[in-house]
């Protein structure tokens, strides 16, 4: 006997607007949610006593047979910095050691950031149509360096699980900082 969700579900995306539908969960994240991941205070602390800025949006279907069925997410990140960093997600490891996922660009430019926890560093660069297997113990955060909207499709198992904790405590080696005008990678002083 099938239950609801053992049915076949389609979806429909539109690559203009970077959205799907029907969507089943959308979440937001605004800076509030984020400061601890950009280096400038200042800069932060400056922004949040006038607004809380939204920095990317989350569109989700989970497809829930099972907890080893797969979810859809759909990263929505606006252009923009805090200070002199670009607008990026605030980026976790699964908690699950064998849980790779693959990534795919959509829409805007800029850069998945990889790293494992004994800090081996990779920068992908990205532009609509790059497609990433992030592998599994890899660390994992995008950036958009662009002045339009960067959208990533994601998939991977809703079992993989998010630890934010090693990025909440020690953040990536590198920063991507705009000097001249231009993306730049400087190292992290709070990696050790
Ligand atoms: C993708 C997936 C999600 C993740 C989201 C934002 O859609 O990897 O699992 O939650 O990006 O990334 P983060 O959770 O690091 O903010
Ligand atoms: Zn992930």
């Amino acid at each position: 006997m099938l239950n609801e969700n053992d049915y076949p579900i389609s979806v429909q995306f539109d690559f203009a607007a970077g959205t799907f539908d029907p969507v089943q969960i959308r979440d937001d994240r605004r800076l509030s949610d984020l400061h601890m991941m950009y280096h400038d205070k200042d800069a932060i602390n400056c922004i949040l006593a006038n607004e809380d800025p939204l920095i990317y949006e989350l569109w989700y279907h989970p497809f829930e047979t099972s907890k080893s069925d797969m979810a859809l997410g759909v990263t929505r990140l606006l252009p923009g910095k805090i200070g002199d960093e670009y607008h990026m997600t605030k980026g976790h490891i699964h908690e699950q050691d064998d849980q790779p996922e693959i990534y795919f660009c959509v829409k805007g430019q800029g850069y998945l950031l990889l790293q494992t926890i004994d800090g081996e560093f990779r920068a992908e660069p990205w532009q609509a149509g790059t497609i990433s297997h992030i592998p599994p113990m890899w660390a994992h955060r995008v950036v958009n360096t662009g002045d339009e909207m960067l959208v990533f499709v994601a998939s991977y198992h809703l079992s993989a699980g998010h630890d934010y904790r090693p990025i909440i405590d020690k953040g990536f080696r590198k920063l991507v900082v705009e000097r001249d005008g231009k993306p730049n990678f400087v190292e992290s002083p709070r990696w050790q």
